[in-house]
């Protein structure tokens, strides 16, 4: 499919948990729809879905998002979404110390269950309560760093770094499938290399208009599709 800028649009499944309350649901409408709310929100039951279309510079990326519920009810369900997923962000709140300890067995877990490729983002989210206790941030830099996570602290909030986190994946996302690309036709071609290594560009360009709303997920009343490219 064309995203408007005449490339190709590529689908991903990125899916996002952590602990109840720390501001998955927020980050994601913050993403899609710009707008944040500082009326108390309802905790998301089982799953919601969105979708956004962000355009990098030469290619056009589709994330289809399950924004999975942080109650320990829903916990059995998770597996139905992490399946097959090409990203996840794990999120926690940056003024929680209990809701960090939650995020990192969450990385363990996606790290053992889903495939090899899945790019892994933490999001350290609610930066905007900057004057609260915070998780130690050498702690958390060690854990990023040995687990080679994509890291950013985010507000929902104050949209802080929320675009960028999405950005980063992006780019990693598209990154890798050239990469992979690269090797298979290095495979296929008789030992000469044709193909240059990834540019892992982040210039992004943005659309601005709404797209069909492909909510094709059954029992997905929330479902939204938004196209957005931005320039970095
Ligand atoms: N100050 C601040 N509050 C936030 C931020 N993000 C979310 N919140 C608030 O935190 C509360 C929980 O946000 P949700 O987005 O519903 O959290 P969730 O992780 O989706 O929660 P579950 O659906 O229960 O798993 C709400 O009252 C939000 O307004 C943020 O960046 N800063
Ligand atoms: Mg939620």
């Amino acid at each position: 499919m064309d995203g408007g800028s005449g490339c190709v649009t590529k689908k991903y499944k990125l899916v996002l948990f952590g602990d109840a309350a720390v501001g998955k649901t927020s980050l994601v409408l913050q993403f899609v729809k710009g707008n944040f709310s500082n009326e108390p929100q309802e905790a998301t039951i089982g799953v919601a879905f969105q979708s956004k279309i962000v355009c990098l510079q030469d290619s056009t990326v589709k994330f289809e998002i399950w924004d999975t519920a942080g109650s320990a009810r829903y916990q059995g369900l998770a597996p139905m979404y992490y399946r097959g997923a090409d990203a996840a962000i794990v999120v926690f709140d940056i003024t929680n110390e209990d809701s960090f300890t939650k995020a990192k067995t969450w990385i363990c877990t996606l790290q053992t269950q889903v495939k090899k490729s899945i790019i892994l983002a933490l999001a350290g989210n609610k930066s905007d309560l900057k004057y609260h206790k915070s998780v130690d941030r050498q702690k958390i830099q060690e854990f990023v760093e040995e687990n080679d996570l994509v890291f950013m602290e985010t507000s929902a909030k104050s949209g802080n770094n929320v675009t960028n986190m999405f950005l980063s994946i992006a780019t990693k996302l598209v990154a890798q499938e050239k990469e992979k690309k690269a090797l298979e036709d290095q495979a296929s071609s008789s030992g000469h290399n044709t193909t240059s290594t990834t540019n892992t560009t982040t210039s992004a360009a943005v659309a601005a208009d709404t797209l069909v709303d492909d909510n094709e997920v059954d029992g997905m009343s929330d479902g939204c599709c938004c196209c957005c490219c931005i320039l970095l």
